[in-house]
């Protein structure tokens, strides 16, 4: 594996061994935005680093580690509404556990602001505390909001902000700039998201495409749903079923009968595997097959 800084100094090499690998995991864009994350961090008193919940340990980005580790740091895990409960419980104790600040939240209820800002007014208290004893108001703090694409980096912001300041797309590479965004007691930085080059590592590659992080095409899409039938029927076996009816022999056979059941049949009357494959990616990662988390914390 490259060593973070060279990744990060050298987009156009990595650009180029992607194509050689036919994967365009790290494409030009993504090592400019990475470029301009490092260029903005002297501005910045603190980061937060948006994960999804769904995917905790795939979708925390290595070089963003690499990049702030002398900064106050915050992890935002978002979409617990769509993620399994239980398995959120597991992973917050367990980072807490190893000294990560860290709050899971679902962006789309402005519930979550209290607890958010709480937690970013924890982890920079230092600074509020040195303006606190000069005897001055206490200045905004500085945050910088990163993270792989399609987290929730945009709606965090518009959420604090009570405004609709930043761009939201459900696809992954909506934000293509950097955008600061001001409120009360914060300054925001909006960044593109970005990825790293080696994805194939522990899957996280089709894990992220799975949640919609990365674009489903990037990979044939009869093996991500393999691997995904494959994990659900292993870990949330009940909810495939009720959701589908169709028991599960293996995945082939699942896809075939699924096939059958939706009629998704081609002309030649053969059955449309890659339609009953899209319609399921869709329902899972749309939260339409349940609340699930698609990978178990396996650490410490
Ligand atoms: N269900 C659910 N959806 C969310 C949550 N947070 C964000 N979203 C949705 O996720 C999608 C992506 O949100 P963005 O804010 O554009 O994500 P981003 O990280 O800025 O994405 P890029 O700019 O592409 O890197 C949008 O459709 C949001 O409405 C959440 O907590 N729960
Ligand atoms: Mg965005």
């Amino acid at each position: 594996m490259r060593d973070v800084k060279s990744i990060i100094e050298s987009g156009m090499d990595l650009k180029m061994e992607n194509n050689k690998m036919n994967i365009n995991w790290f494409p030009g864009h993504m090592a400019k935005a990475t470029r301009e994350i490092k260029e903005k961090l002297n501005l910045v008193d603190m980061v937060i680093e948006l994960c999804d919940a769904r995917a905790p340990i795939a979708s925390i980005n290595p070089v963003v580690k690499e990049l702030v580790n002398n900064k106050y740091y915050l992890k935002v895990m978002t979409k617990i509404d769509l993620a399994d409960e239980k398995e959120s419980n597991i992973y917050k104790s367990k980072f807490e556990g190893n000294g990560i600040p860290c709050v899971f939240v679902n962006l789309n209820n402005k519930d979550s602001i209290k607890p958010i800002t709480a937690k970013i007014k924890e982890v920079a208290r230092p600074i509020i505390e040195k303006d606190l004893k000069r005897g001055l108001k206490p200045r905004n703090i500085r945050v910088m909001i990163v993270g792989i694409p399609n987290v929730g980096k945009s709606t965090l912001i518009n959420l604090l902000a009570k405004r609709k300041s930043a761009p939201v797309g459900n696809m992954p590479g909506f934000t293509r700039a950097q955008k600061w965004v001001h409120c009360d007691g914060f300054d925001l930085l909006d960044t593109p998201g970005i990825l790293w080059p080696n994805l194939t590592e522990n899957n996280s590659g089709i894990k992220l495409a799975l949640i919609g992080c990365i674009k489903e095409d990037i990979l044939p899409r009869e093996d991500l749903v393999k691997y995904a039938l494959n994990y659900l029927n292993e870990n949330y076996k009940q909810v495939l079923y009720n959701k589908y009816n169709i028991e599960y022999i293996d995945a082939n056979d699942y896809l075939e009968k699924f096939a059958i059941s939706k009629g998704h049949l081609l002309k030649n009357n053969e059955t449309d595997i890659e339609r009953s494959a899209s319609l399921i990616l869709n329902d899972l990662k749309n939260g339409r097959i349940g609340r699930i988390t698609i990978e178990k914390w396996e650490g410490k």
